[in-house]
This record gives structure tokens, sequence and C-alpha cells, in this order.
């Protein structure tokens, strides 16, 4: 059987500093953010998998989104350099964490790419050219990706911050997507399930294996995803929202 693991990190007491790009800074309720997470580290464990949970990094407000730091594949990891210069020093301890599983590869200056961008299909790996992903960071992904046999396309978003706030995977071949901010054509050959328009922000979801992670704040869309025959377990992200992070942001899940 496959053992699953997956690394997370307790919310910032500094939550309330973190980068902000589409949203306006409201107050986050810190103990109502830290109850979300517990409950979605739960989830996590619900589904079997095993959860490394860091300690919270006091001084770094957006450690918490562990996605944004490396890219896990069955047969490596990257550590990517973040768009924003507040989080690079995230990298650190998520290295240490990661270097037991798996060979690591770097992003090296210019290149900048967050995880948030990065969505892998098989073997397909697609990067959003958000305003945190480059360029330079897309093509050293594809020299380094390319032995192990991935293709690395840039997929152009707007209007969200990252490619996975546009599209995500929900199913085989299956993708949930919000047509406004990511074109479906970059993704030749996969079905779709669009979000419900009033429900923008609804196409972060998390798949684990089979299962999947999704938040009871989008129930158009969410039964859109129940009568295409998809049951999620349902888990509210609503507090870390108002920083701009979603489902996949606050976990780095891999086989072990
Ligand atoms: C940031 O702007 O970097 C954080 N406030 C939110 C990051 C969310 N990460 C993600 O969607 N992968």
């Amino acid at each position: 059987m496959t053992r699953w693991i997956a690394i997370t990190r307790a919310v910032s007491r500094s939550i309330a500093n973190c980068e902000l790009t589409y949203l306006k800074r409201i107050p986050i309720d810190l103990e109502n953010a830290r109850r979300q997470h517990d409950t979605y580290e739960a989830a996590l464990r619900s589904l079997g998998l095993e959860v490394v949970s860091l300690p919270e990094e006091p001084e770094l407000p957006d450690a918490v989104f562990v996605e944004d730091i490396a890219i896990l594949l069955d047969e490596c990891a990257i550590l990517t350099r973040p768009g924003a210069g507040s989080r690079r020093p995230e990298s650190e301890s998520i290295s240490q964490s990661l270097a037991p599983y798996r060979k690591l590869f770097l992003i090296q200056a210019p290149g900048t790419v967050d995880g948030g961008d990065v969505l892998v299909v098989g073997k397909q790996v697609f990067v959003g050219t958000s305003s945190r992903s480059n360029s330079s960071a897309i093509e050293q992904m594809q020299r380094l990706l390319a032995p192990f046999g991935y293709s690395v396309q840039a997929v152009p978003v707007s209007g969200c911050l990252h490619l996975k706030s546009a599209v995500t995977q929900v199913a085989p071949g299956t993708l949930l997507i919000n047509p406004e901010w990511v074109d479906g054509n970059s993704f030749p050959g996969m079905q779709f399930i669009e979000v419900d328009s009033s429900e923008t922000s609804a196409a972060n979801a998390l798949l684990v294996g089979e299962n999947l992670i999704y938040q009871p704040v989008f129930p158009r869309t969410l039964a859109r995803l129940k009568a295409a025959g998809i049951r999620p377990l349902l888990v509210d992200q609503s507090e870390l929202a108002k920083a701009e992070g979603a489902l996949t942001c606050c976990s780095l899940v891999f086989k072990g």
C-alpha cells in the first residue's frame, strides 16, 4: 500500500503581516486560523497520511503556506525560489525536512517560482506565469525534469495569485477550473468542471490519491463536483483565505 506523507507547518503568530496581492488586508483571527489548520491536519490523518507538522516560524508570516517552497515528484523534489523575497527564508527548514525523502534540486536566481503555480498531472508539469513565477525558473525546471520524463509547460494566468488558485486536479484526467483566470486550452485532453461563476476562488481542491479535500464555503461548485460523482471531505480554510491561502497551500503531500 502507498504510504503518503504531508509536511505542514503551524500558523505563524505574525500571519497578520502576510504578503497580499489581490485582497485588502483585514484582521485574521489567529486562534481560528490555528483551529482550522488543526482540522486540516486531522483530515489528512483521517485519509491515512502521516503528517509531519513543523513548528511555527514566528518571524515568517506566510510560513504556513509550505506548498510554495517545494515541488514534490516521485523521483525528486525542487526547492523553489519564491517570488516574494520575504518568503525565501522559509526554505531552510523545508529543505531539512525533505532531505530524508528526496534528492533535492534548487532553483537559482534570477529564477523565481512558487509551488502554488505548479500543477502536476502525471508526467505533465504546468507552471503558471503569475507575478511570482518567471521564465528562468521554468527553463530550469525543464532542464531538471527532462531526465525523469516530465514535460514542463508555461501557462498564462491572470486575475489570481497562483495557477492553482485557478485550476486543480479533482479526479483522474479531470480539472476543476475558473475559466476567467486560466484558459482550458492550455490543458489538452483533460476534462473540466467549471466553478460556479459566483464562486471565483472555488477552483482550489486538494487531491490525495483518490480522495479530495474541498471547502464547504463554495456550495454551488461543491454541487457540481457531487454531480460528477465526486464526494469530497470538507475542510473550512476561510480564515487563511484572508491571507490568500487555500487548501493546497498548507501541505506538501508526497509518497513516502
Ligand atoms: C502569499 O502571498 O505568498 C501568501 N500570503 C499566500 C500564499 C498562498 N499559497 C498558495 O496558494 N500556494
